[in-house]
């Protein structure tokens, strides 16, 4: 690395150092999550974690945690699509660069178990639609009734009234939020949730990574619109050699700059997690400067050392932090 370079990147590096672990020595295991919902998700991949267990088994419990949450965003309690129908977006990847994810699933609890399925069971990395519902089945998933949650229910009649197509995501900077309890998801004042993907990443014994994503998606999407959740470079990447990325917020611009690949790569060059996230996020905003200022796009990263850091476009964002040493809700710092 040239001087000039190593300059640049301590500068955009040292004032973030109260924000994430100092750049010295490992921290593991350790697990980070999308969002204050991560913090119970963060409690069940902790209970795997400090025994011992791997990062691959202890991100698969934190996301099945969160779809067994009926009431929450993620899962099948989450918000449908514009025909009333939910469908799930999940992927889940560990040190190998072994990966499986599945999209569009209908009427199934797991999606993260059918991925993992999908990762083990099968040469092949993604399923979509009808065909992942087939496998899920062949493989001892059940069949869950096609049923909205209470809450989904009522937001989908209120958002028929006017049918608008114009997805909402993550617009805790334009809506107030208001929290339901520590631990509980947080939701807009009129009682809707305001995020609806659990993205955790996990650091091993073994200094193994491993990471998942759960997701219903953009609410009110077009029936058979996919987000950047199961694409893996998009809404996941792991790569033991460097660390690992998730992200939430509009995932049609994540896909388009193949987002935690990015940082994973900004990672590699030398960026700190925080800085790598804030170099993706830029180029987000870079490409079109008008469109970002409605939309929120935030990156979660954790390096194979244990340091972790988050970037997003707006204020809002933020994420949850579980080690031997902290156990915490981190806001992410912002671009705009
Ligand atoms: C998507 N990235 O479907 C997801 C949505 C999300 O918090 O992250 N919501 O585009």
């Amino acid at each position: 690395m040239n001087r000039r370079k190593f300059l640049t990147l301590s500068a955009l590096s040292a004032p973030l150092l109260s924000f994430q672990r100092p750049l010295t020595g490992s921290t593991k295991p350790i697990v980070v999550s999308t969002w204050d919902s991560g913090m119970p998700v963060n409690a069940a991949a902790w209970e795997i974690l400090s025994k011992n267990g791997t990062s691959l088994d202890a991100v698969e419990a934190g996301a099945i945690y969160i779809e067994n949450q009926i009431n929450c965003c993620v899962g099948l309690g989450g918000y449908p699509d514009r025909d009333g129908i939910v469908t799930l977006d999940s992927c889940i990847m560990d040190e190998k660069a072994n990966c499986g994810a599945v999209a569009g699933l209908e009427r199934i609890k797991h999606p993260i178990s059918v991925a993992r399925k999908v990762m083990e069971n099968t040469p092949h990395v993604l399923l979509v639609g009808a065909g992942a519902q087939q496998f899920a089945l062949e493989n001892g998933f059940t069949l869950e009734p096609q049923q909205l949650s209470e809450d989904a229910q009522k937001a989908y009649k209120e958002w028929l009234k006017k049918s608008e197509y114009k997805p909402v995501i993550n617009i805790e900077n334009i809506k107030p939020v208001k929290q339901h309890g520590p631990f509980a998801p947080a939701f807009f004042d009129d009682g809707s949730p305001n995020h609806d993907t659990m993205g955790l990443l996990a650091l091993d014994n073994l200094f193994n990574l491993s990471g998942a994503v759960t997701t219903s998606g953009m609410a009110y999407k077009i029936h058979g619109r996919v987000g950047d959740s199961p694409i893996i470079g998009a809404g996941l990447f792991v790569d033991n050699e460097v660390g690992a990325a998730t992200s939430s917020g509009v995932g049609e611009e994540v896909i388009r700059t193949c987002g935690t690949h990015t940082v994973v790569e900004f990672m590699r060059q030398g960026y700190s997690p925080t800085a790598a996230c804030k170099k993706a996020v830029e180029r987000i905003v870079k490409r079109n400067p008008q469109k970002a200022k409605e939309i929120q796009v935030g990156f979660l990263a954790l390096n194979n050392k244990g340091q972790y850091g988050a970037y997003a476009i707006q204020k809002g964002f933020v994420f949850s932090v579980k080690s031997a040493m902290e156990n915490r809700i981190i806001p992410s710092r912002h671009l705009l």
